[in-house]
């Protein structure tokens, strides 16, 4: 039989993979899996510990109760802050960029997460997940850092995961040689790689949207989708859980495409480039499948501000690329 591969291990072995090693990202990765594993337990017992609801409450044992995303951001910030390889972090729960250190000036490493998303879906039980995306600061160490050592294109991304509290809890990363997935074994605490080279169908039988924004989204993702439903004698079907990880998650491993439009009333839709979209941009890609926004590829979008929004289309090739068609057709045809 062979020796099951924990995420510490995989992530020594591909260590080599980076150019210019320096073990701080080697480091950086391994406080992400532990900081997962703090959170899962949260996640796993939140029912039993009384941590849902509002935060500024008391629980059983006179402790400061937190709801489940503020927990979640403190614990990712504690660590990834503790860790000295991170120089800031952009974070959904932050108003402002967190500066770790001297204002920035050590740590070769910016981090952009959403700490918990899926936040409807939190207090009912569903599935939800964390996001994140690692870059290269930009301004040299020793000096502050910048704003634009957080508004990197996606296309500059280091590394790029998410961690899926579903009915068991995965971490998925790519650090741009594949998408490798590892599941927590909760009686032993560690992840064990469990899906190598995760890839995306070429094509896939499903769609996830939320209907309710289908009739005030553009034309072309509103054609895109009535060809969705013109197929469903070949196989297609609707599937939304809105949780943004476990969607995509869903859609990665079974193939798919997962739309969030802009609409008449959100023109850039809802989700936020830096810490949604373009980390599962760059593992849709790394994974064989893309990621658009309503212009093209949304890797190479310039991000103008941390909680920048974007529409979203994601998933595999094909059925992206049949959304652009009919962008192109809207475009010819009006
Ligand atoms: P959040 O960051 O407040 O959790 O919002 C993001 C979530 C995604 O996980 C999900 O795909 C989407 O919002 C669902 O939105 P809607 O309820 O509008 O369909
Ligand atoms: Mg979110």
């Amino acid at each position: 039989m062979s020796k099951a591969i924990t995420l510490q291990e995989f992530i020594m072995d591909t260590q080599a993979q980076f150019p210019f090693v320096s073990g701080q990202l080697t480091r950086l990765l391994t406080d992400i899996g532990v900081a997962a594993k703090i959170v899962n337990h949260q996640v796993n017992r939140a029912g039993l510990a009384g941590i849902l609801g509002a935060s500024g409450s008391q629980n059983t044992h006179d402790e400061d109760q937190q709801k489940l995303d503020v927990f979640a951001d403190r614990t990712f910030m504690r660590i990834l802050t503790a860790g000295k390889s991170v120089a800031g972090i952009g974070s959904e729960e932050q108003e402002n960029y967190i500066l770790c250190g001297d204002e920035g000036r050590q740590g070769k490493y910016v981090v952009m997460i959403d700490p918990l998303d899926g936040s409807s879906n939190i207090d009912v039980n569903v599935s939800i997940g964390t996001i994140f995306s690692i870059y290269r600061r930009i301004t040299p160490l020793g000096e502050p850092l910048k704003d634009k050592d957080f508004l990197q294109p996606g296309s500059d991304q280091v590394v790029a995961g998410y961690i899926h509290y579903g009915s068991s809890t995965m971490l998925v990363y790519t650090t741009g040689s594949g998408v490798n997935g590892f599941t927590l074994d909760p009686a032993v605490g560690e992840f064990f790689l469990s899906h190598p080279q995760m890839a995306f169908p070429d094509s896939g039988t499903i769609y996830s949207i939320n209907d309710a924004l289908i009739d005030s989204s553009p034309e072309a993702v509103k054609r895109f989708i009535v060809g969705c439903r013109e197929a469903t004698g070949a196989g297609l079907k609707a599937r939304y859980i809105g949780s943004l990880v476990t969607d995509f998650h869903r859609n990665l491993i079974k193939g798919g495409i997962y739309l969030y439009p802009s609409t008449t009333s959100n023109g850039q839709g809802k989700l936020r480039l830096t810490y949604e979209c373009n980390p599962l941009a760059f593992i849709a890609q790394q994974a064989g499948g893309t990621a658009e926004d309503n212009a093209g590829d949304i890797l190479t979008k310039q991000p103008k501000h941390l909680h920048e929004r974007s529409p979203f289309y994601v998933g595999s090739v094909n059925m992206v690329h049949g959304l652009r068609s009919c962008w192109l057709d809207t475009e010819k045809t009006g």
